[in-house]
């Protein structure tokens, strides 16, 4: 059972000063109802909340808990960074550490600029890419996310041919009116809106590997399909990497698909932990940055010592040892254990698996693309999503978003999730 004393007065407290008591929305809870636990502490595969109760965490602070909470490695390097000072606002030897790792790690990216979140990253290489082709419009697909910039909070248009609407007060609708919406994995709508818009599109943006809406894959042939049509019509192919990159494989989900985009956005497991963004690929876009070319991108805090420090323990100690064999073990072995729980209990879900990213949909039907995932039955998954916190696990608190394994999950983690699952599953 997971007590609440310590946080139901925290989020009392919360709510007087924070709108809706949290630092981002989705920490609310507002998908599932109830209110949020509140984190004392986080080591390995598990967080601790302020009532005292050990958690196994499948959520990983959103991706960037790759190698579990407090990573030694990582806390070491944060530590002997911080004695040398916290931010300089001048080179410091570690974002060149970063910048070489990210192009040793992921071959399209020539070049790379560092800044501070994944916002920051798409929203910067999106300016990039209608710079480099003086062009304004750009595709995006229902489902993926890309971070919080005004022209990026859009929802599709009546028809897939349309501009999309602001999918937030605050955003003008002239802000959107570039943004083009699509269906994920929808080849003909692409060729469409770009025979629609011949010559004036700057970029394509997409997650490969959607985890904003739970989780999706691509079809077979689908970024293939995309990396032609875009090299053919002059239009930049951005993949955002923020949450597959480093996680798929160490050069992410281009290496894991073997396409090769001509920009890249990351961030998450590239900070360790803490803040952090990169946007990278071809030199001859990404040299279109200020201060060498004509696209403004700027940060106060880009290429922190710190979260450079965090980053680069975090990609050295994936490089390390076996972590990918181990995450597509442990992935594998979860995803075997909530099939079965779900069969056991006859309870229907779908559950879509890529590595060490997984989702389970309530739905007896496949799920390739944000409609699809609409299906779920979200009373369900919030009934499972508590049933399972009272057994002491974690699972991200929406039914659209993806979960995470992490090298800190052991096979006996992934056994009392599956057994939690099992017994859980039968009330639903
Ligand atoms: P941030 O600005 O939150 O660092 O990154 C935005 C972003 C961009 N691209 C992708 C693929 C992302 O997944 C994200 C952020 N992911 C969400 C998780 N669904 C962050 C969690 C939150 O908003 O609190």
């Amino acid at each position: 059972m997971v007590t609440r004393t310590q946080s139901e007065a925290l989020f009392a407290e919360a709510l007087r000063h924070i709108p809706g008591g949290v630092n981002s929305p989705v920490r609310a809870f507002r998908a599932v109802g109830g209110q949020p636990f509140f984190v004392q502490s986080a080591k390995g595969a598990r967080v601790t909340t302020v009532d005292g109760d050990e958690l196994i965490d499948y959520v990983g602070t959103w991706g960037p808990a790759i190698l579990g909470h407090s990573h030694p490695k990582i806390i070491g390097a944060i530590k002997a960074a911080a004695d040398h000072g916290t931010s300089f606002g001048i080179p410091n030897p570690s974002e060149v550490t970063m910048a070489r790792l990210i192009k040793q790690h992921v071959p399209s990216v020539d070049k790379v600029r560092m800044c501070n979140s994944g916002t920051e990253a798409c929203m910067s290489a999106i300016r990039l890419a209608r710079g480099f082709t003086r062009r304004d419009k750009f595709i995006k697909f229902d489902g993926c996310y890309h971070g919080h910039a005004d022209h990026l909070l859009v929802k599709a248009g009546s028809g897939a041919l349309t501009f999309g609407h602001p999918d937030s007060a605050g955003v003008p609708a002239d802000f959107a009116k570039h943004t083009l919406v699509l269906p994920f994995n929808d080849v003909d709508a692409v060729k469409a809106s770009i025979a629609a818009n011949a010559g004036e599109i700057a970029a394509i943006i997409i997650e490969p590997v959607p985890g904003n809406a739970g989780l999706f894959t691509p079809r077979p042939g689908y970024l293939e399909f995309l990396r032609q049509i875009t090299a053919d019509n002059g239009i930049v192919l951005i993949f955002d990497e923020v949450m597959t990159g480093f996680r798929l494989a160490p050069g992410g989900a281009q290496e894991r698909f073997g396409i090769k985009p001509d920009l890249s956005c990351f961030g998450k497991i590239i900070g360790g932990g803490l803040p952090v963004g990169a946007f990278g690929g071809r030199a001859d876009i990404m040299d279109c940055l200020a201060p060498l070319g004509p696209v403004y991108q700027a940060g106060t805090l880009s290429g922190n010592p710190l979260a450079m420090a965090a980053g680069i323990a975090a990609l050295e100690e994936l490089r390390a040892g076996d972590a990918y064999a181990q995450l597509e073990a442990s992935g594998a072995a979860l995803e075997a254990g909530l099939r079965d729980a779900a069969k056991s209990a006859g309870v229907p879900v779908t559950f879509n698996r890529c590595g060490s990213m997984f989702c389970g949909y309530f739905t007896d039907q496949p799920v390739h693309n944000l409609a699809d995932a609409m299906h779920s039955d979200r009373a369900r998954f919030a009934k499972y999503f508590h049933g399972m916190l009272t057994e002491g696990v974690y699972l991200a608190p929406s039914q659209f978003e993806a979960g995470f394994v992490s090298t800190a999950h052991t096979p006996a983690d992934i056994e009392a999730t599956a057994r939690a699952a099992a017994k859980v599953m039968k009330t639903l």
